[in-house]
């Protein structure tokens, strides 16, 4: 363990008593998941919508935004009050629509309690803006990260990511949809306005009191509960329409299998970096924590009255509801789903100038999670690519669980899974992949636009298990990009 880690897990206990998160059985033991002691009735509160930030400011090429860290309490379970800490004191947080191509400035002010340090997932931004685990917002700080959008519209979000906590800080509601878009896919004539949802799935463990219970579970925290958009199994009244879900994994670590209860099947639009080159129908889809999965679903052969459930048939119990849509009225639906959304440009294997060989395994120190056999040191750079170079990432799983692995900076294509190409729906743009148990997942990439300083190490991006709890017990490593 180094020093600084050992001084920032000095400095993380005085501060964790502002958390309000009680420590449940035995802290990391990776034992069954924790028990809720309070139930939870399936569909009685509707979905939530987010509400939609507006800038504070704006000129013709950029627009600022703010948003405020605090920790307070919101009503999740009907009659109880739950700590969280929370993005305008609301979980998931606004959400911020902008287009490719102008820049966002979001200064974020830290009224909690503890450091803090904002990561916006998916985004292609400068080096040094990206959120780097030791780069601390502290409490009462300020800080503006800088967004150039210089990328393809996308279904994004913005979470905490501080160094051994980010799993707990994301738990207690630090989370958010960022949402890119543009003229070019506004004009495609997809589901849009009300038809159009973002949709975060998180599962969570509540005490009776309505407190969340964490208890930092090393092999990955999973709760009983399941939230969408932070409210309990709601129900959404929809018409007779095609609806087109953004739908993101914001738990910790849980995988979801979700399927329609009428049998209906997802029109898969796009994956982590934006639309497919053409939809892919699918029965099921299998996403893991990170992940986001752009889908239409079509209500227009149901009937007013008929009760369709999203449901996790990778889950048992009270996991394996998620939501209820509601067939509530009928309506002329003007929306369409193109044969050709957006054409990708496949990365050529043979541009690539090098091969990097990344082994997520297990060690039998404190910090379990290993990436090529070492913990994360935030002062150790483990890769410096090129700038505007492409390289292949070998990505390979020694251990007998999966592992949902995120690349920062720039948006990847899958090459092969243990030899074998892609399907359709993983053949787009993506920056999280699921790396099944002794698997090697090969990626291809390329560093365009920003360089760092390998001698300042807030410039670093990180590559990390989206496990929360892996990535917080040392499953990460950093590259700097190198001009
Ligand atoms: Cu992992």
């Amino acid at each position: 363990m180094s020093a600084t880690r050992r001084q920032f897990l000095k400095t993380l206990g005085a501060a964790a008593p502002a958390l309000l998160l009680p420590k449940t059985g035995l802290a990391g033991m990776g034992g069954p998941g924790n028990s809720s002691t309070i139930s939870v009735p399936l569909f009685q509160q509707p979905l939530k919508i987010p509400p939609v930030l507006q800038p504070v400011s704006s000129t013709a090429w950029q627009d600022v935004y703010e948003l405020t860290q605090v920790s307070t309490s919101v009503e999740i379970i009907p009659g109880t009050q739950t700590p969280i800490l929370g993005y305008n004191g609301m979980t998931p947080g606004p959400v911020l629509r902008v287009d490719s191509d102008r820049q966002t400035v979001v200064r974020h002010h830290n009224n909690t309690d503890v450091q803090t340090t904002t990561h916006l997932h998916g985004g292609h931004m400068q080096a040094g803006d990206d959120g780097h685990p030791i780069d601390y917002v502290n409490p009462g700080a300020t800080r503006e990260y800088v967004y150039s959008n210089r990328q393809l519209p996308a279904t994004l979000w913005y979470h905490d990511h501080p160094m051994d906590v980010t799993g707990e800080h994301v738990y207690a509601g630090l989370a958010g949809f960022y949402l890119v878009s543009d003229d070019y896919e506004r004009s495609l004539g997809l589901p849009a306005g009300d038809q159009e949802i973002a949709i975060v799935i998180q599962d969570r463990t509540f005490a009776a009191d309505g407190s969340l219970v964490y208890s930092d579970n090393i092999l990955g925290e999973l709760g009983d509960t399941i939230l969408v958009n932070g409210t309990p199994y709601p129900y959404l009244e929809v018409s007779t329409q095609k609806y087109r879900l953004r739908i993101l994994n914001g738990s910790n670590a849980r995988t979801y299998t979700l399927a329609l209860s009428n049998g209906a099947s997802f029109v898969q639009i796009g994956s982590d970096g934006g639309l497919l080159p053409a939809p892919v129908t699918r029965s099921t889809l299998t996403i893991a924590a990170a992940e986001r999965v752009d889908v239409v679903v079509d209500f227009g052969n149901a009937s007013v009255g008929q009760q369709i459930t999203l449901r996790n048939t990778a889950g048992s119990g009270s996991t394996a509801e998620i939501m209820r849509f509601d067939v509530a009225t009928v309506q002329d639906d003007p929306s369409v789903v193109p044969q050709v959304l957006r054409p990708i440009e496949r990365l050529d294997p043979a541009s690539a100038v090098q091969t990097r060989r990344w082994v997520f395994g297990m060690s039998g120190g404190p910090m379990p999670w290993v990436i090529n056999g070492s913990p994360y040191d935030p002062y150790r750079i483990d890769a410096m690519p090129r700038l505007g170079t492409t390289e292949i990432w070998e990505l390979s799983n020694r251990t007998g669980m999966m592992h949902p692995v995120h690349l920062h900076d720039v948006m990847w294509q899958i090459i092969d899974v243990n030899g074998r190409p892609p399907a359709a729906y993983d053949a787009g743009w993506k920056d999280t992949f699921q790396i099944p148990p002794m698997a090697t997942v090969r990626v291809i990439g390329r560093f365009d636009d920003y360089a760092g300083d390998p001698n300042d190490v807030t410039s670093a991006y990180m590559m990390h298990c989206h496990i929360l709890e892996h990535e917080d017990h040392a499953m990460m490593a950093q590259f700097v990009v190198v001009a």
